[in-house]
């Protein structure tokens, strides 16, 4: 299997912020420089220059140059690239990214569970009827009984996210991705170099709920927040405070189930301690942002979290079973270390009480490297909490403050040594393991590193480095692929999901502009990546076709990443 990559001039298909840095990537056999020229929609040549050869990139096997054209800085429209008689994709320099941040962020609506989607707000062909609300065919998610032997009681769990292409709903997965759109917005309150945009505020984004006063990135995490505090086991029962870890139909559905055409039954699966520090932590920042907003809630959330961190405290090692995988994913963990020290350091942020202050310092992940090469996500969570114990006014002691912002400097600067190798720019190894399932958005939280050390200190190279992982994403990359849909020339659009399954139903659409899809995955964990892509390089462990769940889904916690990134790189737009 070959795929047409098109142009052998790679860029960010999107476009460049005139404040750069712009960087191309171009693949040849030529092993000396080339002459390169950027020009204007109109065909003028705007800028020239020479190519820098970079040998043989390690992740796509490609002999490489790069392209620096910095040096060019005026907005506008349709540019192109051309070197060795090949033209690029057009492109654009400009703010190019405050429609990314609205349409990444629109994404949590459309996967909205137990609310209609309105296609008046967001396009009629992403309309349906409310999902999982006990109406015929579907059996939940409004009176859910637990897997056999679990428990005797029935929970409410309606609402919030259906976590990627099923219908399952993780509190795990809902917790991070609750979290990032929580810190999206949060950046922008404490940016330490205040470069913010208006972006983020009510009415910004197609919700029903906008022109309620209250930020709309806000209102979309309070759909997934509503739903994890409805995951906890209620008082009375046994392990009261704990969450579930999940809530899905007893058996896999296929694709393309809508999700008001489930009939299969819903379970509640056992409490985990993972998903209960996850709500913890999620509900305490919240209860944080929403204080101004919404007292009540915030009350709420913040009660639930201390209680949820209590149980987890108490019962501090309920592992999720790896096999408990049908009908919906494991997201097993089996090392919480990481979650408590999130937790701990989200509850002190809220609620400045020593108790708090004194298990995080305590925690070997407070002094400990929680930035890996390979970056951060569900499973570890550690970063999430030094992230925001860096950038969140507290009282955190001084020398202890100090410590955990040039731990972030430090991580950032560990990325940029990694992607000076990377001739695709990427802040990720060149190895076959930093291919994984979901890589894409920990290619993007390596780049939310470098964008927070650049909040903190104002040092440009960081910020450059949290564009140039973008510029991967949007198609800087071995197969010319831009992995947003709707964004790029050659765009990800026919992404594992039972919601908008075009492929296999024309009449049902492609997943919204602004979907992220998991990115390439030399692991090659699905049966249709194996038959096709087998002895891939891992640049080239990708396909857009709906059968790749492993290279190709989307997941809310994906999203949530590319929506901070864009929210970050929006704010450098319009400064
Ligand atoms: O994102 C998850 C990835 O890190 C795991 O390797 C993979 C296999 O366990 O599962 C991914 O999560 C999936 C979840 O289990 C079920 N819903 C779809 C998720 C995205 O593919």
């Amino acid at each position: 299997y070959v795929p047409d990559t098109g142009p052998r001039v790679r860029v960010n298909q999107v476009g460049y912020l005139p404040t750069g840095p712009k960087h191309a990537t171009l693949v040849t056999e030529a092993t000396t420089a080339l002459p390169w020229e950027l020009r204007s929609s109109a065909g003028t040549v705007v800028a020239s220059g020479q190519t820098t050869p970079r040998g043989i990139d390690a992740a796509s096997g490609q002999n490489v140059h790069t392209i620096d054209f910095n040096g060019y800085a005026t907005a506008g429209t349709g540019y192109t690239l051309t070197a060795d008689g090949q033209t690029s994709h057009p492109f654009d320099i400009g703010a190019v990214y405050q429609q990314l941040r609205s349409d990444s962020l629109q994404f949590f609506y459309i996967q909205r569970s137990g609310i209609a989607v309105d296609g008046s707000l967001v396009g009629d062909q992403y309309a349906r009827p409310a999902g999982h609300l006990g109406v015929t065919p579907n059996q939940g998610d409004t009176d859910v009984p637990c897997q056999a032997g679990v428990c005797d009681y029935r929970l409410d769990v309606r609402g919030g996210w259906y976590d990627a292409g099923d219908h399952g709903k993780y509190v795990v997965n809902g917790g991070i991705a609750t979290a990032q759109l929580l810190s999206a917005y949060e950046r922008t309150k404490t940016a330490a170099t205040g470069r913010f945009g208006a972006g983020l505020g009510d009415s910004t984004l197609r919700v029903p709920e906008r022109g309620n006063s209250v930020p709309d990135v806000l209102d979309e995490a309070r759909w997934e927040l509503e739903f994890l505090l409805r995951m906890q086991v209620p008082d009375g029962q046994a392990l009261a405070g704990m969450a579930h870890h999940k809530v899905h139909d007893r058996n896999w559905t296929g694709l393309p189930l809508q999700p008001q055409d489930d009939p299969q039954p819903r379970e509640l699966h056992p409490p985990s301690t993972a998903a209960t520090l996850n709500l913890a932590a999620a509900a305490a920042q919240g209860a944080r942002l929403f204080a101004p907003y919404d007292k009540a809630f915030a009350d709420r959330a913040l009660a639930a979290a201390k209680k949820a961190y209590a149980a987890a405290k108490a019962h501090p090692a309920i592992y999720a079973d790896p096999n408990d995988g049908n009908g919906g994913g494991s997201y097993s963990d089996s090392d919480v270390s990481d979650e408590f020290y999130w937790a701990a350091a989200e509850l002190y942020l809220t609620t400045g009480a020593a108790g708090y202050l004194a298990d995080l310092t305590a925690s070997r992940h407070h002094t400990g490297d929680v930035f890996s090469a390979t970056g951060f996500g569900w499973g570890s969570t550690a970063a999430l909490g030094r992230l925001d114990l860096a950038t969140v006014p507290s009282g955190l002691p001084a020398a202890d403050k100090t410590r955990v912002r040039q731990s972030v400097l430090t991580a950032a600067d560990a990325y940029l040594a990694t992607q000076a190798g990377q001739a695709y720019g990427l802040p990720m190894p060149g190895t076959a393991g930093a291919y994984f399932w979901g890589g894409n958005s920990n290619v993007i939280n390596n780049a939310i590193v470098l964008a927070t050390a650049y909040d903190l200190s104002g040092g440009t190279a960081y910020r450059d480095g949290a564009v140039q992982a973008m510029d991967y994403i949007l198609g800087r990359n071995a197969l010319n692929q831009s992995y947003v849909t709707g964004w790029g020339e050659h765009a990800s659009e026919n992404q594992h999901t039972r919601i908008y399954s075009h492929q296999l139903n024309a009449s049902l659409p492609h997943p919204p502009a602004g979907s992220l899809a998991g990115g390439a995955n030399a692991g090659l964990d699905d049966p249709f990546a194996q038959q096709l892509l087998a002895g891939c390089k891992p640049m080239f462990c990708y396909v857009d076709d709906i059968n790749s769940y492993a290279t190709n889904e989307v997941a809310i916690n994906w999203n949530s990443s590319l929506a901070w990134l864009s929210s970050f790189l929006a704010d450098q737009g319009a400064v």
